[in-house]
C-alpha cells in the first residue's frame, strides 16, 4: 500500500467514528429552516450537504481546510526555484486535513506521475470526434474511455464488502488525477497544434508537466498553471460541479462516471464556462470598438449593451460569495507581479472598475462583484494560450482534486445514496396559500 494511502486508511475509523458519535447527540437538532422561496430557487443557502475538503464564506471566500489562498500560497510547498503552491500539496491537505513537507508533495508527484500512463483506445476515441467538437466534449468522452480502468467497476463485480469501498474508490480518483493532464493535453494538441503531441516528462510535477504537454516550457506559465491548478481545485460542495460528482458517486458510479457527470455541469456557461464566455466577451467588445484599449466609458456603454440584449456578463456574480473572489485577486497579483502592462491584464482591470456600479445599479443582482473566472483567461493569453474554448477542460483538470477528495471520503464513511424530496406547485398551495 502506497504511503498516502496508508496514511488515509488509518483516518478512517477515527473520523467515521467522530461522525457516529455527533449524530448520536446532536442528530435531531436543525440546521436551518427552509423557505418556499429556496425551493423554487435553486436551493441557495440550504445546507444540506457535508464537504470536508473547503468551506466557502460570501464575505470572505473559499478556505481549504480552514486555510485561505494567501495562507496556501505562503505555506505550501512549491517546484525548487518557484513561490506558487503545488497542487500536489493541496491534494494531500484536502484528503488528510494536513499540512504536507516538500516530502510528501514529492511523495505524490511521484505517485501521479507512476499512474499517468493513459491507455491508447482513450485516444482513439477523442480521435473519432470531430476535430471541431468542442474540447469539453472531446474531455468527457476522454474520462469516459478511461473507465474501462475502473478498479472500483471491477471489484464491486467481483462482490466487494462495503467497508472496503473506499479502497479502489482511492485507486480511480488517483490514476484519474495522474491522467488527466495527459488527455487534457492531448485534446489541445490535437485541435490547435495538428496533432503534434508531446510525450510527457515524469521528472516535472503534475501541472508543470501539463504545461510541458500543452507546448509551453516558459517557467512563468508553469508557475500560472501551479496556481491555477490549486485556486479552481475545489468550491465546498453545492456547486454544479462538485454536487454533481458527489450526486452520481452516491449511486456507488465510479470515480469516471462521477467527475463526468461534473464535467457535464462545469461545461455550462454560468458555471466553468464563463471562463472562456469572459474571453469572448472581452475580444468581441475589443473587435466591436475597433480594436485597442477601450475606455471606461465604451466598456460602460458595451457592458450596458450587454445587459440590454438580456445576455449575462461573464465572471460578475455568484451564488454565494458576496465579495471580490479571493480566487480573482489571487491572479490579479500574479498578473500585477509578471505583467503589469499586458494590455488585455488592463482591460480587465478597466472592467472591474466599470462592471460592479452597473450590475448594482440594476437592482437584482445579489454579487456584482468579480468571480475566478473574470481573470483566468488574460493570464492565459498573455502567456500564448489564445484557444478560449479550451479554457474549460484546464478548469476541469484541477476540479478532479477536490472532488475526488471528497469521493475518497463519502466512499470512507459510507455515505449514503442521495435522496432529497421534491414537491409540486399544488400541494405547496394547498398547504400555505390559505
Ligand atoms: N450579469 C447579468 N445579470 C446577472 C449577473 C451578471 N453577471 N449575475 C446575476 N445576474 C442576474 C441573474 O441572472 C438574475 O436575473 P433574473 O432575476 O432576471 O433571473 C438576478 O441577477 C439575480 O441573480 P443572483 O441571485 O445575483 O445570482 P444567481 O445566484 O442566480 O447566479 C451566477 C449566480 C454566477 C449564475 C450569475 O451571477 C451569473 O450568471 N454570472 C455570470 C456567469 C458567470 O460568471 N458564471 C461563473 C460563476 C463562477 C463559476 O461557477 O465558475
Amino acid at each position: 500500500m502506497d504511503r498516502i494511502k496508508e496514511q488515509f486508511a488509518s483516518m478512517i475509523e477515527p473520523a467515521s467514528l467522530e461522525i457516529k458519535e455527533f449524530l448520536k447527540e446532536y442528530g435531531d437538532e436543525k440546521v436551518g429552516d427552509v423557505k418556499i422561496s429556496q425551493v423554487y430557487g435553486g436551493m441557495r443557502g440550504v445546507t444540506a450537504l457535508i464537504c470536508e475538503t473547503s468551506k466557502l464564506d460570501p464575505e470572505e471566500g473559499i478556505r481549504f481546510r480552514g486555510y485561505s489562498i494567501p495562507e496556501l500560497q505562503e505555506k505550501l510547498p512549491s517546484y525548487p526555484g518557484g513561490q506558487e503552491p503545488l497542487p500536489e500539496g493541496l491534494f494531500y491537505l484536502m484528503l488528510t486535513g494536513e499540512l504536507p513537507d516538500d516530502d510528501t508533495v514529492r511523495r505524490v508527484s511521484n505517485n501521479w506521475a507512476r499512474r499517468s500512463i493513459v491507455p491508447p483506445h482513450v485516444f482513439k476515441v477523442i480521435d473519432a470526434l470531430p476535430e471541431t467538437a468542442h474540447p469539453m466534449t472531446q474531455f468527457v468522452a476522454g474520462i469516459m474511455a478511461l473507465r474501462t480502468e475502473s478498479e472500483f467497476a471491477k471489484a464491486y463485480r467481483k462482490g466487494i464488502a462495503k467497508k472496503e469501498y473506499w479502497d479502489p474508490t482511492y485507486e480511480d480518483a488517483m490514476n484519474l488525477i495522474a491522467r488527466l493532464p495527459r488527455v487534457a493535453a492531448y485534446i489541445y494538441r490535437r485541435m490547435y497544434h495538428n496533432g503534434d503531441h508531446i510525450e510527457p516528462d515524469s521528472k516535472l510535477d503534475w501541472a508543470g508537466n501539463l504545461a510541458h504537454m500543452l507546448g509551453f516550457e516558459n517557467e512563468e506559465f508553469k508557475e500560472l498553471m501551479r496556481l491555477y491548478m490549486t485556486i479552481h481545485a475545489d468550491h465546498e460542495g453545492g456547486n454544479v460541479s462538485a454536487h454533481a460528482v458527489k450526486l452520481v458517486g452516491s449511486a456507488l458510479s465510479d470515480s469516471y462516471l462521477s467527475f463526468s457527470a461534473g464535467m457535464n455541469g462545469l461545461a455550462g456557461p454560468l458555471h466553468g464556462l464563463a471562463n472562456q464566455e469572459v474571453i469572448r466577451w472581452l475580444f468581441a467588445m475589443r473587435d466591436e470598438l475597433g480594436g485597442g484599449l477601450p475606455s471606461k466609458e465604451q466598456i460602460s456603454n458595451y457592458v450596458k449593451q450587454t445587459l440590454s440584449e438580456g445576455k449575462v456578463v461573464p465572471g460578475f456574480g455568484h451564488a454565494v460569495l458576496r465579495k471580490t473572489d479571493p480566487r480573482y485577486t489571487a491572479q490579479r497579483e500574479f498578473a500585477q507581479k509578471h505583467m503589469p502592462h499586458d494590455e488585455l491584464f488592463v482591460l480587465v482591470s478597466r472592467v472591474y472598475e466599470v462592471v460592479p456600479d452597473i450590475l448594482k445599479a440594476t437592482g437584482k443582482v445579489k454579487n456584482p462583484w468579480p468571480n475566478v473566472d473574470a481573470h483566468s483567461g488574460a493570464l492565459l493569453v498573455h502567456y500564448g494560450l489564445t484557444q478560449y474554448d479550451f479554457y474549460t477542460v484546464l478548469f476541469g483538470v484541477s476540479r478532479a482534486l477536490g472532488t475526488m477528495c471528497g469521493l475518497i471520503w463519502d466512499r470512507a464513511i459510507g455515505a449514503p445514496i442521495e435522496r432529497p424530496g421534491s414537491t409540486t406547485t399544488e400541494l405547496l398551495k394547498k398547504e400555505f396559500a390559505k
